[in-house]
């Protein structure tokens, strides 16, 4: 008899079925929250959450990031990252109905979610891979997308091999296995005309 998780699921699979590529793994699951959820969480995340417009230092410089962060999860899990230290704020009702929503598909319980509004074209964030060291070996990271569709781009860190996938309003994608130590990402800059996004990448926090 196969072994059931907390979730129901068989041990160690997922509902959806990853995405092998060389050194990783990744689920894409565009319309993973229906257009209404989509539009309401979008709307009440925008106005509830407490943005910062956090900057750090380069060259003896203070530079603005290109985007608005917030961190929230389980209150006791400090977070460092591109040179600052975040403390969370508590989950929100919104923010815990989404984790509950993603956790069996990313067979994971998350404690924490980092959260990026890109308010135009101009917002961006740049190469960079998710594994600062306390998220572990073989991090897995739910990203979670509403509002304007924006390009999420992969970039092997030895082949320079490259994967593109457009991000939609109410889009979820898991990125697991060796990924994190093989490939960097980012969401470049863009000059056409797009709207406000927001994105969020619940974590693992060890
Ligand atoms: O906005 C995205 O899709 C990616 C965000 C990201 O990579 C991060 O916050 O580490
Ligand atoms: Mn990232």
């Amino acid at each position: 008899m196969a072994q059931l998780d907390i979730f129901g699921n068989v041990e160690g699979e997922s509902l959806f079925n990853p995405v092998s590529i060389l050194n990783g793994q990744y689920i894409y699951a565009p319309n993973f929250f229906t257009k209404l959820d989509s539009d309401k969480y979008f709307q009440i995340l925008k106005n509830d959450i407490r943005w910062n417009q956090e900057s750090m230092n380069m060259y003896g410089k203070q530079v603005m990031f290109p985007r608005l962060t917030a961190w929230y999860g389980d209150n006791d899990k400090p977070y460092s990252f591109s040179g600052i230290t975040l403390s969370p704020h508590f989950w929100t009702k919104e923010l815990s109905q989404i984790k509950d929503k993603i956790e069996p598909i990313a067979n994971t319980q998350f404690n924490s979610v980092l959260l990026n509004r890109y308010r135009d074209g101009n917002d961006s964030i740049s190469w960079h891979t998710d594994a600062e060291k306390e998220l572990g070996i073989n991090p897995i990271i739910g990203s979670v997308n509403f509002g304007a569709t924006r390009k999420f781009q992969l970039r092997h860190i030895i082949t320079k091999e490259k994967i593109e996938i457009e991000l939609t309003h109410g889009s979820l994608l898991i990125m697991q296995g060796e990924l994190q130590h093989f490939w960097q990402h980012q969401v470049p800059k863009t000059a056409q005309k797009v709207n406000e996004r927001l994105n969020l990448t619940f974590r693992v926090i060890k």
